[in-house]
């Protein structure tokens, strides 16, 4: 790893090279060049992957000067740095988002169609790297673009799955799991930097000794080492020269072979070490808001945590930076608790590797790390058995318990004997089998708490983590998430794009608070005329792959009623599901009757094991099937499951949405993200005051969002007054008749079981209190129905909420990151000369 001093000479790149140079000609020769030296093609025998490829690789050139201009910058600098730690970052494809942020689209596009291939069918190429599950990873990727569109010096650590989130397949209207193999034709967008791996330690157990200066120490022999071998990608900001690094680990046997045994002739005992070892980095864990308690969840987080702080510890050396200065050269954001064993590592490093002292180790462990919290649901909320967590971490259990003790002494100075406090806020739950709680050492260990929208906030606050809140009042704060209007407009919506432009010009791309100059377009007949024949466009274009995709028709003139996201009961795609049943109910008894006609889409995945999830996707699959093919029904209603939604298909689905559904039980969905996507693209909003709907509502006005449903504190008061969802379903007609005729066998050919479990849970507990918001939905959305009718009025709502979502911008929040809890400024990166080659 010592720099050679040969390579302090820089190349001589001559202007217009063809790894550099953004003429059409030169792009074309790029292209050609990396087709044959790179994929080893010629023409004749290229496929669609090798184009694509050498498409990657074309622009993947053009891009490592920036990337390399930025990392020597830093290092030069020394400057500070935001680490961002996600077991989940979920990218998205990487090549359109280049060539938008590098500002070559067009020029790239007219050099692909100049050398006869299509452009659109290269990029759909791309495997989408599908490492999260949902708006956690989500929000990891739009952060990463922020942090580069505003030169902050950032890095983002986790883990490069082999297998990322599964593909889903939809059979007989179950969802069926594949395994994503992204990798398989190989990825263009990322380095492997072997010189720069780690190695962690697992199992085991500790000693203790005395060291030369007399001092009691720790050192752990472990069971097992597990190399990490770091895979970077360049993040380009956008039209900056700053190219951060996304910095990903797999997981490698220390020697290939375990000689030992190979050369007593075990050679499959010698392979061994090496598969379990890769286990470690195999596959992302497929559950959203729910922790599983696995033992190789717990080593795979301690995995990336570890390499990525020695990582950390590195680059510090390398800049001669002294470790007491740790805390002032990078901060750690900690997304959400899967890495927030990094307080213990840290102290281990520091105390065990690097002999500080403990309260040294402490005050630098705790200005160095930040906490986000993304969730209210118990069932997210980690803990790890303490038997499992031991036997995998010996030495983290006792530094745990050596910070609980310490930590504990200070709760009861500040609330003297408040025994049942100490008992809440220990970081070992001892009411039953003992646990370590996972978020209360992300809340002891960093200097800033922060949960994800106003309303999560103060839930947080007042609920979930109130002791801590009232322990430390400082460290809260609300940093309400974000979206970067890169990806979610600019890339996905170039026809609505180019009508903005058209009129306000494109520096709302950069700053999202501009689209507000699009009010007074609202009045405009013809502006509204042209944003609403685009948004039919788009509508057409999804008709169209849905006929060619799932074989049904839909009628682009209907209103497209969409709600994609993660399959989940609180989520309650079930209650959408009891609209459609009651529209159809109403049909079947008046045939005549007059309906707004809508199309009703569902995307989203269900954690594998979750099955009332699954069953819901059964459900509205099965109601499906009836009702498209119903003739009383007569192209009024369609109801669509779109398999395997990704952040690619995304991107085509936000634009085409007239009615974005955001109805989970109000206080259970933290913010939300696909609520932001869909209000930018002009949908209109159907919602209950839960996570950032209720600010998106403030942000748009009340008069242009469809309100329904209890508030989080009637949901609260309800529940304490004993609710019982039997009574709803015995007054109310409609709700009876809908519920009922799922039970019946209505939608199952008969069979009257196969949905039992699903209404069960509602019928008896409902604990997402789906009976108690049924009729006020139901008002509402005919409020929804007879809106759409008012072609202009929507057209004019629906240009509100793309003018009032500035404040949803990605960009916004991680200046307020950074701003409030990173304490950090923008680094200019100059391109270097030699690499100056523009033409
Ligand atoms: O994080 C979530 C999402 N499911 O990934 N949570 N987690 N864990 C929340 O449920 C969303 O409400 C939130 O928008 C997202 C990102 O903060």
């Amino acid at each position: 790893t010592v720099p050679n001093p040969v390579l302090e000479c820089k190349p001589i790149i001559q202007v217009e090279d063809d790894r550099t140079g953004l003429s059409i000609e030169a792009l074309k020769r790029g292209f050609l060049d990396n087709l044959f030296y790179v994929q080893g093609k010629f023409s004749g025998i290229a496929t669609k992957n090798d184009c694509y490829m050498a498409l990657a690789y074309t622009v993947r050139d053009r891009l490592f000067k920036r990337w390399v201009d930025t990392a020597e910058t830093y290092t030069k600098n020394g400057s500070r740095t935001v680490c961002y730690l996600s077991a989940e970052f979920l990218m998205g494809p990487h090549l359109g988002n280049n060539l938008i942020n590098l500002g070559i689209y067009d020029q790239v596009k007219q050099a692909i169609e100049e050398l006869g291939l299509d452009f659109y069918e290269l990029l759909e190429q791309e495997e989408e790297p599908g490492l999260g599950n949902g708006g956690l990873g989500r929000l990891a990727a739009c952060y990463l673009d922020s942090m580069a569109s505003l030169e902050i010096p950032s890095l983002g650590y986790g883990i490069r799955y082999e297998f990322g989130i599964f593909e889903q397949k939809i059979q007989d209207g179950w969802q069926v799991e594949i395994t994503d193999k992204w990798l398989r034709f190989g990825n263009p967008w990322d380095v492997a930097r072997p010189e720069w791996s780690v190695e962690v330690k697992l199992g085991g157990h500790t000693e203790s000794y005395v060291d030369e200066n007399d001092r009691y120490r720790v050192r752990w022999i472990p069971f097992q080492v597990v190399k990490g071998i770091p895979y970077d990608t360049p993040i380009l900001g956008y039209k900056v020269n700053t190219a951060n690094t996304l910095r990903l680990w797999a997981a490698e046997a220390p020697e290939s072979f375990d000689f030992e045994a190979f050369n007593s002739g075990d050679y499959v005992k010698a392979v061994q070490a090496k598969m379990t070892s890769e286990n470690l980095s195999k596959v992302l864990y497929p559950n959203d808001n729910v922790s599983q308690g696995k033992k190789l969840r717990l080593a795979q987080q301690i995995f990336f945590v570890s390499c990525s702080l020695q990582d950390m510890i590195r680059i510090m050396k390398g800049q001669k930076i002294p470790l007491e200065k740790f805390h002032e050269k990078f901060v750690i954001q900690l997304n959400d608790t899967h890495p927030s064993i990094a307080v213990a590592e840290l102290m281990r490093l520091l105390v065990d590797e690097y002999g500080m002292e403990w309260e040294q180790a402490w005050e630098i462990t705790t200005k160095a790390f930040a906490y986000t919290n993304h969730t209210l649901l118990p069932e997210a909320l980690e803990k790890w058995p303490l038997g499992l967590f031991g036997e995998l971490l010996p030495r983290h259990l006792q530094i745990i318990y050596e910070i609980n003790g310490r930590f504990l002494d200070d709760v009861r100075i500040k609330f003297p004997d408040d025994f049942d406090r100490l008992k809440r806020m220990s970081l070992i739950d001892e009411s039953g089998e003992r646990y370590i709680r996972m978020a209360n050492l992300a809340c002891v260990g960093s200097f800033a708490i922060n949960g994800v929208a106003q309303l999560h906030t103060e839930l947080l606050q007042k609920d979930v983590l109130h002791d801590f809140y009232e322990m430390y009042p400082e460290k809260f704060n609300n940093k309400t998430n974000g979206i970067t209007p890169r990806r979610f407009m600019v890339l996905s919506n170039p026809r609505l794009c180019e009508l903005i432009d058209s009129k306000i010009g494109n520096t709302w791309i950069k700053n999202l608070h501009e689209l507000r100059q699009l009010e007074a377009f609202a009045e405009d007949v013809e502006f509204r005329h042209k944003f609403r024949q685009i948004k039919q466009a788009i509508k057409q274009d999804l008709a169209e792959y849905i006929k060619a995709k799932n074989g049904i028709d839909v009628d682009a003139n209907s209103l497209f009623d969409i709600q994609a996201k993660r399959f989940h009961e609180y989520k309650r795609q079930h209650l959408n599901a009891l609209h459609i049943i009651t529209l159809y109910n109403r049909i079947k008894a008046n045939p005549n009757i007059d309906i707004t006609p809508r199309t009703f889409l569902f995307g989203g995945k269900a954690a594998p094991g979750y099955y009332i999830a699954k069953l819901t996707i059964k459900l509205i699959n099965s109601i499906g099937e009836v009702v498209n093919r119903d003739p009383d029904v007569r192209g009024r209603l369609k109801v669509v499951f779109l398999e395997d939604y990704s952040v690619k298909f995304a991107q085509r689905v936000y634009p085409a949405a007239d009615l974005s559904e955001q109805i989970s039980t109000a206080g259970k969905e933290a913010s939300g993200t696909g609520n932001m996507k869909f209000a930018l693209n002009g949908a209109l909003t159907i919602g209950t005051l839960d996570g950032a709907n209720v600010e998106i509502r403030e942000e748009v006005g009340e008069e242009n969002f469809f309100l329904f449903g209890l508030t989080a504190e009637e949901v609260y008061a309800k529940k304490a007054q004993g609710y019982d969802p039997m009574y709803y379903y015995n007054r109310d007609p409609e709700l009876k008749l809908a519920i009922d005729r799922i039970s019946s066998g209505f939608f199952s050919h008969g069979d009257a079981n196969l949905f039992k479990p699903l209404l069960d849970t509602l019928l008896h507990r409902d604990e997402y209190m789906l009976l108690a918001d049924y009729r006020s939905y139901i008002e509402c959305q005919e409020q929804v129905s007879q809106a759409y009718r008012d072609v202009e009025n929507w057209t004019r709502m629906a240009i509100l909420n793309v003018a009032r979502m500035g404040k949803f911008s990605s960009d916004r929040s991680i200046s307020d990151y950074c701003e409030d809890i990173w304490q950090i400024q923008p680094v200019k990166i100059e391109l270097s000369e030699y690499l100056q080659t523009d033409v």
